[in-house]
């Protein structure tokens, strides 16, 4: 049986739930701290080691426990003249459930 990782990135307030319901589940798991390239704004990533047959199962846990947000940026001020005032228009953009790799391992060591 082949060993997949699971690397989900999910709203920070949605990983303690998502860590609960998976060792709930009997899947071992890892938070990791990351900060999102777009927004600038803290997420977490949790990582999942498993059997390629559990993928679906790890994957309907984390459907269940990570939601979609929608967040307001506001863009970048353009170049202005002296005097001159800018209103910023927030941009509306939609976050998460969660965004997740599947990748293959070659193998798992633990000493
Ligand atoms: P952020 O990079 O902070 O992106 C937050 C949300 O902003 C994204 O939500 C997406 O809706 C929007 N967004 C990102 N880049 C954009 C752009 N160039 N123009 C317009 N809107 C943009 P999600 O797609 O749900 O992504 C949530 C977080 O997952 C991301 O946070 C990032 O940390 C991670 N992520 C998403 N796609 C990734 C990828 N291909 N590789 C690595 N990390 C990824």
């Amino acid at each position: 049986m082949s060993m997949k990782l699971i690397i989900s990135i999910v709203h920070s307030d949605d990983a303690d739930q998502l860590m609960s319901a998976l060792r709930e589940g009997g899947f071992s798991s890892t938070r990791i701290s990351t900060t999102g390239g777009f927004l600038r704004e803290g997420n977490a990533t949790i990582l999942v080691g498993t059997d390629e047959m559990n993928v679906s199962s790890v994957l309907d846990i984390i459907k269940r426990n990570c939601h979609t947000r929608t967040q307001y940026v506001n863009p970048l001020p353009p170049v202005m003249e002296p005097g001159e005032l800018y209103m910023p228009n927030p941009v509306e953009v939609q976050v998460g459930g969660a965004v997740i790799f599947v990748l293959d391992v070659e193998r798992l060591v633990k000493y």
